[in-house]
């Protein structure tokens, strides 16, 4: 086996064993999509050609409304980044005390809310599919909420009809993290438009890349004109009252990258759905890695490949895969690990016992899937895994010494 454009040769032994790294450079977790550089500098020239670099500009303007009808909705407030959508999306719809939310996210999520100066409430997460158990959710409402923050994992999606139900019952805001979901589709409609709104992270890493940025979906036409109030210190469109203003104006450099990519999106969908499948394939006969599966999807953007690592049926722990895949410049990652409850802050906050999302902190890992990898890389990855776990008391033994 020999991959020439990312230095990947055949190895005898594992890396951690002594042996040849199996990549020669660092392969990361993440979408990590470079347009050609034709497309950019033509679009750069653009931005030359205005002479306007930022504060809502034409390229930022055209990609909200490409992103609109893209995610079939009536308004989309683009933005710095996703962690600032989210305050922005809690600022403008009003939101004021108790937040539900997963602790197994990105931190961003429940930081979002400590700016707001909000209270976060931790909620535990389903076993199967890694989104708020309903049951604990349930009873975390009947104490007493004032809105729910779910977060739209692993390129799937919540049960929008009980989501729906919910809102309803209790009668208070439900906004979506939906960082990892753009260009997902559940019940016939993308995601962008369920629950008062939904947050979309442009980083480099998502399958819409701006290199850093975000956006705001929602169809509540009011709220966008808060957003937009919000998001340029002294607004832009309409002018409404606002109480706070922030800076989250995305530049026409980020909304340059952010149209390119919207360009490529469905061909690097397809490739990851492609990769996927040929994750599924390698890793299905390699005991105790069980690959996750997107749900309540019938489109996803597969942006990540995230497996469950049993540890005694794989013969090592999820940490010390992990530190072997490194060994090999495979940049797996730990996302989310530890959980939100247990990073400070939000460790001094009394939350209820959250024995799912402990499971999974420890269990779940990233493999690298986008640009960076193609089909030769992939089964050379799912290779090395086998062979690790083939070889899993050396490797142990290895890795306790401390060599
Ligand atoms: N909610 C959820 C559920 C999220 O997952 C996130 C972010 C947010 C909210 C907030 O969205 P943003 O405010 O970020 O828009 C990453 C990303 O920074 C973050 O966007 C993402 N989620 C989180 C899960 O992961 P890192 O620290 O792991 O990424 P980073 O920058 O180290 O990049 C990963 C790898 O890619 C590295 O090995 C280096 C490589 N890389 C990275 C960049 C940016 C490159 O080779 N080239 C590059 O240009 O956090």
């Amino acid at each position: 086996m020999k991959h020439s454009s990312i230095g990947c040769s055949k190895v005898e032994a594992l890396a951690v064993l002594g042996g040849a790294p199996a990549f020669a450079k660092a392969i990361p977790v993440g979408q990590l999509y470079f347009p050609s550089w034709d497309d950019y500098e033509k679009m750069f020239h653009s931005i030359f050609k205005c002479r306007y670099y930022t504060n809502q500009g034409p390229l930022a303007d055209l990609l909200e409304s490409r992103l609109a009808d893209y995610l079939q909705v009536r308004h989309v407030v683009c933005v710095t980044n996703a962690t600032i959508g989210l305050k922005m999306a809690a600022e403008g719809l009003g939101i004021k005390g108790r937040v539900i939310l997963p602790s197994f996210t990105f931190i961003a999520t429940a930081q979002s809310l400590l700016w707001n100066n909000l209270v976060p409430v931790f909620c535990d997460v389903d076993r199967e599919t890694h989104y708020l158990d309903f049951n604990h959710l349930e009873r975390l409402l009947r104490r007493g909420a004032n809105a729910v923050l779910p977060v739209n994992l692993w390129g799937g999606a919540y049960d929008m009809e009980r989501i729906h139900a919910l809102a309803q019952r209790y009668d208070i805001p439900f906004y979506f993290d939906s960082a990892h979901g753009l260009g997902c589709v559940t019940r016939g409609r993308p995601l962008g438009g369920y629950g008062n709104a939904e947050v979309f992270s442009m980083h480099a890493t998502k399958v819409l890349s701006a290199g850093e940025g975000g956006c705001i979906a929602t169809n509540d036409g009011d709220l966008a004109e808060r957003l937009r109030n919000i998001r340029s210190s002294y607004g832009v469109h309409t002018p409404v009252h606002v109480e706070r203003t922030a800076n989250g104006r995305m530049s026409e450099a980020q909304a340059a990258l952010g149209l390119l990519s919207l360009d490529a999106i469905d061909a690097n969908i397809k490739n990851n759905q492609h990769l996927h499948q040929v994750y599924r394939d390698n890793l299905n006969s390699i005991p105790g890695v069980l690959v996750v599966s997107p749900v309540n999807v019938e489109y996803s953007n597969c942006q990540y490949l995230v497996c469950e690592v049993e540890e005694q049926a794989f013969g090592l722990s999820r940490d010390a895969l992990w530190r072997a895949l490194h060994a090999e410049n495979i940049i797996a990652r730990r996302y989310f690990s530890p959980g939100v409850h247990r990073c400070h802050p939000f460790d001094s906050i009394i939350s209820d016992d959250l024995p799912v999302t402990e499971h999974l902190c420890s269990t779940v890992i990233q493999l690298p899937l986008g640009a960076r990898v193609d089909v030769e890389a992939v089964s050379a990855i799912c290779q090395r895994i086998q062979q690790i776990h083939s070889q899993a008391s050396e490797v142990s033994a290895v890795l306790e010494s401390g060599l």
